[in-house]
């Protein structure tokens, strides 16, 4: 566990908004669903519902990303710690509400906490239980789309001798490859030269394993997925009629990523804030990929993005990977 220099016994908390004042919401909707493969952003999963929904996912037998990188971090944050090292100001992109967080904050007893999230009441959620756990913790909650470049506002009269930014989940598979690199690129000007990036990445696997990941027998990724067009028929008066589609999910191997559609089951004309769009049977609506990759391609990724790898650790059965690296 690292020595924090001088521990507060009342950390600051503090928040931020950053968040565009025009929602884009229905603008990216509008376009998505005019291109010739319609598309809807997976940022927009995440409502009250669908963040419900999600929680769900990584309790079930068949999700097993998460439980796999927390049994990951309760056998090595110690050693994540000591690469990350003392005085480590700690950046989530995520809300930071998980228990692999509360391990981190435990293990790295960092000077500042900051978690950047698009939905703004996570954020607030989030950091008011970590205070509660850590009231020593000095946090900065950020309210912004960590996809875009990004300021992060100044904490003066801590000692911050690096910043890292911690990036679990394998969130990083929801972008392309070629994505994913212009996002580690914006993550290292966050953290600057020798700063460090703690990142957890899913791992290539059997296709029934990744399969069943994505289409649970109990159906809560079927109405995850579904929860998008419920979402946009509540927010954005659409009139999509949820039972004329399904959920579609698939490990695509030359690819390297599962896709997740949502498919037309008739013909059909749906309307969003008064645009029509018309359905073919058997038309998807492409709503997520998730990357998998080998330890050796995220590395690549991650070279390409400004970071040298350092360490990593992986579960016993080779399903999932956490990687410490260093922006160079
Ligand atoms: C958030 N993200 C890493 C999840 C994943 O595994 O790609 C989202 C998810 N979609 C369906 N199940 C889980």
């Amino acid at each position: 566990m690292a020595e924090p220099q001088q521990r507060p016994a009342q950390g600051v908390v503090r928040f931020y908004n950053f968040l565009p004042e025009h929602a884009s919401f229905l603008d990216d909707v509008l376009a998505g669903l005019a291109r010739p493969q319609k598309t809807l952003a997976p940022k927009y999963f995440y409502d009250a519902r669908g963040c419900e929904l999600f929680e769900k996912i990584c309790t079930l037998p068949e999700y097993y990303p998460t439980r796999t990188e927390l049994a990951i971090m309760r056998e090595h944050g110690a050693e994540m710690a000591e690469f990350l090292g003392q005085d480590c100001q700690l950046i989530e992109f995520g809300s930071g509400s998980s228990t692999k967080t509360r391990i981190l904050i435990e293990q790295l007893q960092p000077p500042l906490y900051v978690p950047v999230d698009i939905a703004d009441d996570a954020i607030r959620a989030a950091a008011a239980s970590l205070a509660q756990v850590f009231p020593w913790l000095n946090i900065n909650g950020v309210c912004a789309d960590y996809t875009r470049p990004l300021t992060l506002p100044e904490f003066v009269g801590v000692p911050i001798r690096r910043k890292a930014v911690y990036f679990p989940g394998s969130t990083v598979g929801n972008f392309t490859p070629e994505e994913a690199v212009e996002f580690l690129r914006l993550a290292r000007r966050t953290v600057g030269t020798g700063g460090a990036l703690l990142i957890g990445v899913d791992l290539k696997k059997d296709k029934r394993v990744l399969d069943a990941a994505y289409d649970d027998a109990a159906g809560v990724t079927a109405a995850f997925n579904l929860n998008l067009l419920a979402r946009i028929n509540r927010e954005l008066g659409g009139d999509f009629q949820l039972r004329r589609f399904r959920h579609k999910a698939f490990y695509d191997g030359a690819k390297g990523w599962i896709e997740m559609h949502l498919e037309s089951l008739a013909a059909q004309f749906v309307h969003v804030a008064g645009t029509r769009f018309h359905f073919v049977p058997g038309e998807t609506i492409h709503t997520e990929i998730s990357c998998k990759y080998s330890v050796e391609e995220f590395s690549a990724v991650a070279r390409r993005g400004g970071f040298a790898p350092g360490q990593t650790w992986i579960d016993a059965g080779g399903l999932f990977s956490v990687h410490g690296m260093t922006a160079v």
